[in-house]
C-alpha cells in the first residue's frame, strides 16, 4: 500500500522493546508488532529485534524464512522506511544491528568454526592436558548470540518454573542459591558433533553440520543447585513421578535467546542423575558463552539438552517442541536422506567416544641395543621378528554416557590388526590427602589415557590415504618432508565403556546426513621418511 506513511530509521529506534508500541523493520517496511508479541511462538524474544531491522535475527533463526511467517507479518504493515534511509532498497548495512555485537572475548587459542555465532573447539593439546578443561579453553557451541545480563542485575535475574496445570513459580538465582543445598558435579559436555569432520572425510560423504574434529568436548566441575530440588518446592510431586503415574514425562529448558531442548523426567528426578541448575564453572562463576548466569547440566546425556541462558523451565507431557529437540539432533541410517524426523528418538544419552590428541614420534629404538618391547602389551613383544623400532607416544580421552565408566582403551599400531591397551589416568582417585575432583553419583568425566610404545619399521607400509588437515595428523607428521619416499601406518584408538559397549569401525557404517555422533574409532596416520 503505497499511501502508508514513511519513517526515518530514528523514529522507528524510539519503538524498542521497552515501548508500549515495538516496531520492526523487514527489507523495507516497518510493521508493529505489538499484538504479534503474545502469540510469537518464541515468546519475547522476537523483541531483541525490535526499533531495528529483523533480518539478521531471521539469518539465525532460519525457521521465520517461510511464507506462513511472512503471511503473519504482513498483518501488522504500517508503513515503510524514507527513501533517504535506504540504500539499494533496504536500510544501509551501518544502520543494521548485529545481533553479536556483545558477545565477549574470547581466548586466542580456541579454534574458531563460526565467528556469528560464535562454534569453537578446545584445541587438541588441551583436551588431554589437564582433567578438568580451564574455562577459557572450554568448547563454545552456541546457537545465536550471547544474551547480556549485567553483573548487578545477576541476584535478580529470574528462573520461572511452570507446572502442568500451569502454576508458575519464580526464583532468583539469590533464592536458588540460598534456599537449596548447593551441589557439585564432574561432568564432560560433548556435542552430537563432535568428530563429525572424521565422519565426512573418513566415510567420503558430506554431512550437514559444523566440521568439528575432536574438540567439541570438554570437562568441568559445576556447581548449582539440583533440579529436582526446584521441582519440589515449585509444587512438583516427586513421589508420583518416582512411582512411574505422573502426567509429566518432559523437562523443558527454554533458554534467554529461545533455544530450548528437554530431557525425560526419568532423568530429572533420578536421585542418582545429578541434573543441576549451574552458576558456577570450575569454582568461578559461569562465563558468559556458557551460559551465565544460569544454565542446565545434564550429565551423561548430549550437551545439547545442558541449556544455557536458562530462564524457564516446563513440566510438559511432550518434549520440547524446539528444531533443537524434534529435528537436529537425531540419527537415521546411511542411506536415509529424506526422513521423518517423529520416526526416531531425540538422541539424549551418548554412546561411547573416544579420540587420539595428542601424537608424538620419538627415537628409532635399533633393536641390539634397546630392549623391544611395547611397553603397554608384552605379548605383542614375544612374537615381533625385532626390526628397528620407531618409538610413538599419544594421549586422548574416552567417554561414555549415561553415567557409564570406560573400563579400557585399546590402541592399534597397524590399522586395526593388533590391539595393546593404553593406560588410564587415575584421575578420579583420592590423591595425598586432596580429594578426588571428580563429583556426582556416576562416570560424568572423561577418562584420559596415555600410550607409550613403538611401532616395527616394516609396520609402516607404502603411503596411503589418511586426513593431513587434521590437527593430530598434521602435528604427528610435521617433522617429515612430503616426499614420495614417505611410509606410513595408522594409528587408532577405541574404547570400551562398563556395560562393554565400544564404538563402530567405521563412520560409514554409521554416517548420517546430519553428522550426528561420529564415535568410530580414531584414526591417525602416521608417516616415516625413513
Ligand atoms: N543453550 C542455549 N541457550 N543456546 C545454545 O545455543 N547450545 C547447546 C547447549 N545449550 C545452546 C545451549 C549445544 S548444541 C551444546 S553442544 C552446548 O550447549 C554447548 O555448551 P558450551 O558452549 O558451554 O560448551
Ligand atoms: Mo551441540
Amino acid at each position: 500500500d503505497p499511501d502508508l506513511p514513511r519513517f526515518r530509521i530514528a523514529e522507528v529506534r524510539k519503538h524498542g522493546a521497552d515501548s508500549d508500541h515495538p516496531w520492526v523493520i523487514y527489507g523495507d517496511k516497518v510493521y508493529d508488532i505489538t499484538d504479534w508479541i503474545p502469540a510469537h511462538p518464541g515468546g519475547q524474544v522476537i523483541l531483541r529485534a525490535a526499533g531495528g531491522s529483523i533480518d539478521p535475527y531471521w539469518n539465525i533463526f532460519t525457521i521465520h524464512k517461510n511464507q506462513y511467517v511472512y503471511d503473519i507479518l504482513s498483518q501488522y504493515l504500517i508503513g515503510y522506511v524514507d527513501q533517504a534511509d535506504l540504500v539499494n532498497g533496504k536500510p544501509a548495512q551501518d544502520q543494521i544491528e548485529d545481533p553479536f555485537e556483545n558477545d565477549p572475548e574470547r581466548h586466542p587459542s580456541l579454534i574458531t568454526r563460526t565467528a556469528k555465532p560464535r562454534n569453537a573447539e578446545t584445541p587438541s593439546e588441551a583436551l588431554s592436558a589437564q582433567f578438568l578443561t580451564p574455562n577459557e579453553l572450554f568448547y563454545v557451541r552456541n546457537h545465536m548470540w550471547v544474551p547480556t545480563i549485567e553483573d548487578s542485575k545477576t541476584d535478580d535475574y529470574r528462573l520461572t518454573v511452570e507446572l502442568l496445570d500451569g502454576t508458575m513459580k519464580e526464583y532468583t538465582l539469590r533464592e536458588l542459591k540460598t534456599r537449596f543445598p548447593s551441589r557439585k558435579v564432574t561432568a564432560v559436555l560433548q556435542c552430537s558433533g563432535n568428530r563429525r569432520k572424521h565422519m565426512s572425510d573418513d566415510s567420503g560423504r558430506q554431512t550437514n553440520g559444523l566440521p568439528w574434529t575432536s574438540g567439541a568436548i570438554s570437562n568441568a566441575s559445576w556447581e548449582g543447585v539440583l533440579l529436582s530440588d526446584v521441582l519440589a518446592d515449585a509444587g512438583f510431586d516427586l513421589s508420583e513421578a518416582m512411582s512411574g503415574s505422573s502426567e509429566t514425562q518432559h523437562v523443558q529448558f527454554m533458554g534467554l535467546e529461545a533455544y530450548g531442548a528437554s530431557i525425560p523426567i526419568k532423568k530429572a528426578i533420578d536421585p542418582q542423575g545429578d541434573v543441576l541448575l549451574a552458576y558456577s564453572m570450575n569454582d568461578k562463576p559461569l562465563p558468559r558463552d556458557h551460559g551465565f548466569p544460569l544454565r542446565a547440566i545434564v550429565p551423561g546425556h548430549v550437551a545439547a539438552r545442558s541449556v544455557k541462558w536458562l530462564n524457564h523451565i516446563t513440566l510438559s507431557d511432550e518434549e520440547s517442541t524446539s528444531q533443537w529437540q524434534r529435528k537436529d539432533y537425531k540419527c537415521f541410517g546411511p542411506n536415509q536422506t529424506k526422513v521423518d524426523w517423529d520416526a526416531a528418538p531425540a538422541i539424549q544419552e551418548l554412546p561411547v567416544q573416544s579420540a587420539i590428541t595428542t601424537l608424538k614420534l620419538g627415537k628409532w629404538l635399533d633393536s641390539k641395543t634397546e630392549p623391544n618391547v611395547l611397553k603397554n602389551d608384552q605379548d605383542q613383544a614375544a612374537t615381533s621378528q625385532n626390526p628397528p623400532q620407531q618409538e610413538i607416544s599419544m594421549s586422548g580421552y574416552a567417554f561414555s554416557g549415561g553415567g557409564r565408566s570406560i573400563i579400557r582403551v585399546d590402541v592399534s599400531l597397524d590399522g586395526g590388526g593388533s590391539w595393546t591397551q593404553a593406560y588410564l589416568l587415575p584421575d578420579c582417585v583420592s590423591k595425598n590427602g586432596t580429594p578426588s575432583p571428580c563429583q556426582g553419583h556416576g562416570a560424568w568425566s572423561w577418562k584420559r589415557w596415555v600410550f607409550e610404545g613403538s611401532v616395527p619399521l616394516d609396520t609402516f607400509k607404502e603411503k596411503h590415504g589418511g586426513r593431513p588437515d587434521d590437527p593430530v595428523t598434521a602435528a604427528a607428521n610435521s617433522k617429515t618432508p612430503d616426499s614420495g619416499q614417505k611410509r606410513c601406518t595408522t594409528v587408532l584408538v577405541k574404547a570400551t565403556d562398563d556395560a562393554y559397549n565400544t564404538q563402530p569401525e567405521s563412520h560409514a557404517a554409521t554416517w548420517n546426513f546430519r553428522g550426528n555422533l561420529a564415535t568410530a574409532w580414531h584414526r591417525v596416520q602416521v608417516c616415516t621418511d625413513c
